[in-house]
């Protein structure tokens, strides 16, 4: 899928100076080294998660950012999150058979996406035999893992072949350039090393996005409510693209598990755009990236833009003040006594409060202490009562009426 975005030259003048290449794109040795991100997935029709588990755990303890896209993943999902997060490579994990034909696949669509530097690699215990594996190395997948591989080989592995500084490559400057998903998620990387600054057009022709900031406790279910909000928003209007900004937490030099795509259904389709965001040491609920990744995002023709923060604590206001438009603070009914409503600062400056899982025994209770502490600051925040993990649920409904515009 493409977007619209006009750029103009880097602010970096070893991007914009002298010789540009015919290419659409700029490239510069000259990358700050980031932590290696992986994606990893469990192939379709496939639920066999433990090993993948275990290794994704020894990945994210040696320094490597892990997005986990789950099991029972197509390739085409697995592809289009790859392409989007913009990772070194795919670490696939097969029990189930029809490994040969599924990697063969994922490589033909990583070629489709121009993509094809991704890197492929995997296992599969004793389902994928050496014959296989030979089989499917040719066809251009880097490894095959067998049983009784210590996690520390597949570590150097991993580290030796993705490991290696890479080229920042940005989308060239041009007044009106479209951009597809694979310069999009280059772009976002190269905002992210802090390499590139992209100076957003006033003249712009497509109108700016709406954006959306939702943040509240981690577990109160934040993500599976954006996954049923993005299903209502792609069914209402059918050719809107959707993007979302997913952060996880994570110390500087540290591996993260970056794993809100494994519990989305709907946000698995090519009208959505997602990039998971290791915070890198920030407290508060957001990145240093994150502004920076939203000012090209907002940009870039989506009709809507959804900011999720990590689980956020009582001190936190991860917005401030003009970051998005509005913001939702999600709280499920297990935040303790009435006290702790008190202390909780985002109550006093969220738009909207979702009280989710809203099926639990004490939901009921928590709606009239939320309604209480909303009343006393006198702002007329509105309180829904959600349970997202229910389908077609009328709270969700009405949240997704109340974000029209
Ligand atoms: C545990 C297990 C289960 C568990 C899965 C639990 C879970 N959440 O994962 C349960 C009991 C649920 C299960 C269910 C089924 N299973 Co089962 N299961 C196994 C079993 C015994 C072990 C797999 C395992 O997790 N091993 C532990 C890992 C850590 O060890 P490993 O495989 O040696 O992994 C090493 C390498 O392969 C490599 N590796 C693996 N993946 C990756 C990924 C990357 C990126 C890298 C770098 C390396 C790597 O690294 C590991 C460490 O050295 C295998 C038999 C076997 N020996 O493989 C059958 C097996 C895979 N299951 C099988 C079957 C048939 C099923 C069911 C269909 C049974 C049924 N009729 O219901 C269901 C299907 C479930 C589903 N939804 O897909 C068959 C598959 C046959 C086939 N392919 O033709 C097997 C081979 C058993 C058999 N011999 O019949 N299963």
């Amino acid at each position: 899928m493409k977007s619209r975005i006009e750029l103009h030259p880097a602010r970096n003048p070893s991007l914009s100076r002298g010789k540009t290449k015919p290419a659409a794109l700029l490239t510069t040795p000259q990358a700050p080294r980031l932590p290696i991100r992986l994606l990893t997935a469990v192939p379709i029709c496939d639920g066999h998660d433990s090993a993948i588990n275990t290794i994704n755990l020894e990945f994210i303890r040696q320094g490597i950012e892990v997005i986990y896209l789950g099991y029972h993943r197509s390739a085409g999902d697995i592809v289009r999150a790859a392409v989007q997060e913009d990772v070194r490579a795919i670490g696939l994990s097969s029990y189930n058979g029809g490994h040969v034909e599924f990697f063969a696949e994922v490589l033909n669509l990583l070629k489709k996406y121009g993509a094809r530097d991704i890197g492929v690699f995997g296992g599969g215990g004793g389902t994928i035999t050496p014959a296989d594996a030979r089989a499917m190395e040719k066809n251009g997948v880097d490894r095959i893992f067998f049983p009784g591989t210590p996690l520390t080989e597949m570590v150097t592995f991993v580290k030796k072949s993705y490991g290696a500084p890479r080229s920042i490559r940005v989308p060239r400057a041009s007044r009106t350039t479209t951009l597809t998903d694979r310069h999009l998620a280059q772009l976002l990387t190269a905002v992210e090393m802090k390499a590139h600054c992209p100076k957003l057009s006033s003249q712009r022709s497509v109108k700016p996005s709406r954006v959306i900031g939702i943040t509240g406790p981690g577990g109160a279910g934040k993500t599976t409510l954006i996954d049923e909000l993005v299903l209502r928003f792609l069914g209402a209007a059918p050719r809107a693209r959707v993007a979302i900004l997913s952060h996880d937490p994570s110390l500087v030099g540290h591996g993260a598990l970056l794993g809100d795509r494994a519990t989305m259904i709907y946000s698995q389709n090519d009208r959505v755009f997602m990039r998971s965001v290791a915070t890198r040491g920030q407290s508060g609920g957001l990145s240093p990236a994150t502004e920076p990744s939203l000012d090209v995002l907002k940009y870039c023709g989506f009709d809507l833009v959804l900011v999720e923060t990590v689980g956020i604590g009582q001190e936190a206001l991860p917005f401030g003040r003009e970051l998005v438009d509005r913001t939702i603070l999600v709280m499920s009914p297990d935040y303790g006594s009435r006290l702790q409503l008190q202390k909780i600062v985002m109550l006093d400056v969220a738009d909207i409060l979702v009280l989710n899982k809203s099926d639990l025994a004490a939901a009921k209770t928590a709606a009239a202490e939320i309604e209480q502490r909303l009343a006393l600051n006198q702002r007329g925040q509105k309180l829904i009562c959600t349970a997202a993990k229910r389908h077609r649920d009328p709270g969700v409904d009405a949240l997704f009426q109340w974000l029209q515009p």
